[in-house]
């Protein structure tokens, strides 16, 4: 996409690329678990090749890599692979379009003798599924044939959520080379394929996961490495992982662990959440409104400005959030690739914020004043190279849904259903935005009413839960529920479940629409609206099958703390990560 789309001349651009993070305040401290100091590493000229064959987004790694002090050399012929000193390969996308592309231009075999070589090599996500003989991925696809085994896809009928997105722990095996350090720590992992240990295979394997089944989570023989999760995405422990890897010796990201408790299993997320938009001199602000109050302005009729996205992100990232998600609340009205300078937000971000980033808000097709059409797959792919990890679609996911349940027929063409055909349905998000409509019985609506814990005004005992767009402008004929399965059956990868009544409230989750919604679905639900206490979220956690909790006021508004919630839900013998 053309440059011209960034108004890089605006104020708007100059106010916020001055929110940049420099490095030497990356310091990170946490109660009862950790000091950590990620000393970035300055000055190196070390140089790293990067295998990126252009498939997917590969930015968060460059980052990492760069936030290390490193120079990255891009993988540009075979030849590059073979002179290489040291080779990074985060693979991404499919694993057959993988191999074709490696297979066209000549890097299978590069990559196979350089690894057979012994040299300094790091696979990451796919590109340690690569290294197998196959894969079921739409398949069954040869694979690099190094290591005996096939790459199979999760099994959700064992009641685990697939993709399996999150902060899982990590079982290391002695000898492990650069995982030494974090066993018993999370590291983030997102993906719906794994390599499963065998006999044949166990004398490559350095760690393993467990997610319903113990599965492969990294590799290592001699100096070639491989993991299954994503180092460039897991704070300071996968900064650590890479430096270690980088300078093959000890890393300089300290992580001193005085905790006792050990990570053990897939931990409950904790997102913090900025609403974006412009204000009325023009700077990208985070607001934050109540039950998606449209107005969104304070008494002076001011959009409330609770502080700068870039500058508030990085600080969420400090103090433990799992993941940060950006909506540009405005989006639905205007072009978020040409008005906004959301893209610099991401970009900035992603430099210094080593947590999964999502975007929303205005992701659809849209035709500007000059007559320029954009997809809603450029639109995402932008937001992608930008630093995105995933995007978060609102009113375009309720209208394919509401198309694909009047006709039966999934046309492959909704914003959707593009996106997650190209960079799979892990990194597609839906954001929902439902409201509740009491009823006296449940046969008096054509969608799924349920019985709820608080009475309706004129005490009705039963409720459906109204689909709305445009930031809860305008309501839809099909409720939550009929969206959820059918946006998951449309490839949404998880769900992000808002709530007008409870938006902004402090006085808890909707547990009943909560658990309406992850109970239909096998993909990851994220709870959004409505938290005020810790207790909060320890009661949608145990209540509900959420996987993650998302907040905005309480954080913004530094009522609580985001390491509090994550000492609570330990307290209260939910899995966290610290
Ligand atoms: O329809 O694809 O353009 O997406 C628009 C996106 O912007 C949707 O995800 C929609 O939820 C969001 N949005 C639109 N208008 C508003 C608004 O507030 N006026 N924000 C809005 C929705 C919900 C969460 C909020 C949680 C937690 N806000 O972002 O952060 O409810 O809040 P709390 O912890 O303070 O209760 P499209």
């Amino acid at each position: 996409m053309e440059a011209t789309l960034f108004r890089s001349s605006s104020p708007l651009f100059l106010s916020n690329s001055n929110e940049r993070i420099s490095r030497k305040n990356l310091t990170f401290k946490s109660k009862n678990n950790s000091v950590i100091r990620a000393s970035a590493n300055g000055g190196n000229n070390s140089v790293v090749t990067l295998l990126d064959y252009g498939a997917g987004n590969v930015r968060s790694v460059r980052n990492a890599i760069r936030y290390l002090g490193f120079e990255i050399k891009d993988v540009q012929t075979p030849t590059d692979i073979l002179n290489a000193d040291r080779l990074i390969f985060p693979g991404v996308g499919a694993f057959a379009a993988a191999m074709d592309v490696l297979n066209q231009k000549g890097m299978a075999e590069a990559l196979c003798s350089y690894i057979k070589d012994d040299r300094p090599f790091l696979g990451i996500c796919l590109g340690l599924q690569l290294l197998f003989e196959s894969s079921e991925e739409n398949g069954p696809v040869r694979g690099l044939g190094l290591i005996p085994g096939v790459v199979g896809r999760f099994d959700s009928s064992s009641g685990i959520r697939v993709p399996h997105i999150g902060w899982n722990a990590l079982q290391v095996k002695k000898g492990s080379g650069i995982l030494d350090d974090v066993a018993g720590q999370h590291v983030y992992f997102v993906h719906s394929y794994r390599a499963m240990p065998s006999d044949a295979n166990e004398d490559w394997i350095s760690a393993t996961c467990n997610y319903g089944e113990n599965f492969i989570a990294s590799i290592r023989k001699g100096n070639i490495h491989a993991v299954q999760f994503h180092p460039e995405k897991s704070g300071v422990v996968g900064l650590a992982i890479l430096e270690r890897f980088l300078h093959s010796r000890s890393s300089l990201v300290k992580m001193k662990r005085e905790t006792k408790r050990k990570a053990s299993k897939l931990a409950k997320r904790v997102i913090a959440c900025l609403d974006v938009r412009t204000n009325d001199t023009g700077d990208l602000v985070v607001t934050k409104g109540d039950q998606l109050d449209v107005a969104i302005r304070s008494k002076l009729a001011e959009v409330r400005n609770l502080g700068k996205p870039v500058e508030l992100a990085g600080q969420y990232y400090k103090d433990g959030a799992d993941e940060v998600s950006f909506l540009n609340i405005t989006g639905f009205r205007d072009f978020p690739l040409g008005d906004l300078p959301m893209l610099q937000v991401l970009t900035y971000t992603s430099e210094n914020v080593f947590v999964p980033l999502t975007v929303g808000g205005g992701i659809r097709d849209f035709t500007d004043g000059k007559g320029r059409h954009y997809s809603s797959l450029e639109v995402a792919s932008e937001y992608f190279r930008s630093g995105a990890d995933k995007v978060s679609i609102g009113s375009d996911a309720v209208y394919a849904a509401e198309a694909y349940l009047r006709t039966g027929v999934k046309t492959g063409k909704s914003s959707l259903e593009q996106i997650s055909r190209v960079y799979g349905n892990q990194a597609v998000v839906v954001s929902i935005d439902p409201r509740r409509l009491y009823v006296n019985n449940p046969e008096d609506v054509e969608f799924k009413a349920i019985q709820v814990t608080n009475l309706g005004p004129n005490g009705e005992k039963y409720a459906w839960y109204q689909c709305t767009v445009n930031g809860g402008r305008e309501g839809r004929a099909i409720g939550a529920y009929e969206l959820a399965k059918a946006v998951e059956e449309l490839g949404a990868g998880e769900i992000l479940l808002n709530c007008i009544d409870c938006d902004g409230q402090g006085n808890g989750f909707d547990i009943d629409l909560v658990k309406l919604v992850s109970d239909a679905v096998t993909i990851p639900v994220i709870a959004s609206s409505g938290a005020g206490a810790v207790e909060h979220f320890s009661e949608v956690f145990a209540k509900t099958n959420a996987s993650a909790a998302l907040a905005a006021g309480i954080f913004h508004r530094k009522e609580v703390p985001i390491q509090s919630v994550k000492e609570h839900l330990l307290i209260e013998g939910i899995e966290a990560r610290m």
